[in-house]
């Protein structure tokens, strides 16, 4: 079954979510605050180890021998309980939270949505369908969230019910404020184009000033035009 595009998030409680897009998003540039973004690095002491990222409950971890395509590197999760990290954040400032979803492991019962967890809130639940493990349809989400404090739990979950949601390439970037530079080279365009169009008010009306002149300065004008036939007519002068 086709997947649609359009991603519904619904949103619990207020404050740290401000901003939620759909698919085909562009990660911003900047330090990415997820370790172990891609689930790449792994080990078996004493359990499953995605670390720092930390799990319960259940956690199904797909490899490069599984032959399912991940949505960056080789090896994803399934999201059938609670994975999450904590991140160190700056309290007040925005960040774009992205990940790839690539839909639930159709062999699997769906009774949950993804959630998604920023701090103690869930910022999203993402309804989730069956696919092909074969072709999860991965696509980027990404949503704008705010820090409240120096240390953020950003994760997934499909508790309390369970479900098998792939999720893959965990970003976290700060997004920048305007800095002076860019306000002060805002202001010069402003100015440029408000100088520019002044400017070509003015000059218009010069113009059409001096069209309406002509017949004013008729004295000079047939001068000039009455001097030119005689200079061809008599070259040797
Ligand atoms: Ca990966």
């Amino acid at each position: 079954m086709k997947l649609p595009l359009c991603i519904i998030a619904m949103i619990f409680g207020s404050g740290s979510l401000t901003h939620a897009q759909g698919t085909f998003s562009v990660r911003l540039p900047g330090e990415n605050l997820v370790k172990n973004s891609s689930f790449e690095h792994f080990s078996h002491t004493p359990d499953l180890n995605l670390a720092p990222w930390k799990w319960t409950g259940c956690l199904a971890y797909v490899q490069d021998y599984d032959r399912i395509p991940a949505a960056e590197g080789e090896r994803f999760p399934m999201v059938c309980g609670q994975i999450y990290q904590d991140i160190v954040t700056l309290p007040g400032q925005a960040y774009q939270l992205r990940f790839a979803f690539g839909g639930n492991d159709q062999a699997q019962q769906n009774p949950e949505p993804l959630y998604v967890l920023w701090g103690t809130q869930r910022v999203a639940a993402i309804p989730v369908r069956g696919v092909s493990l074969r072709s999860p349809e991965w696509r980027y989400l990404d949503f704008q969230v705010v820090a409240d404090q120096a240390s953020t739990r950003v994760g997934f979950s499909s508790l309390p019910q369970q479900a098998f949601p792939m999720v893959d390439d965990v970003s976290v970037v700060a997004i920048p404020e305007p800095g002076i530079f860019t306000l002060i080279g805002f202001a010069l365009i402003s100015y440029s184009f408000i100088y520019l169009a002044n400017h070509r008010v003015e000059t218009n009306r010069r113009r059409a000033f001096r069209f309406r002149s002509w017949p004013e300065s008729s004295d000079s004008y047939g001068a000039c035009v009455s001097a030119f036939p005689a200079a061809v007519a008599h070259p040797n002068r």
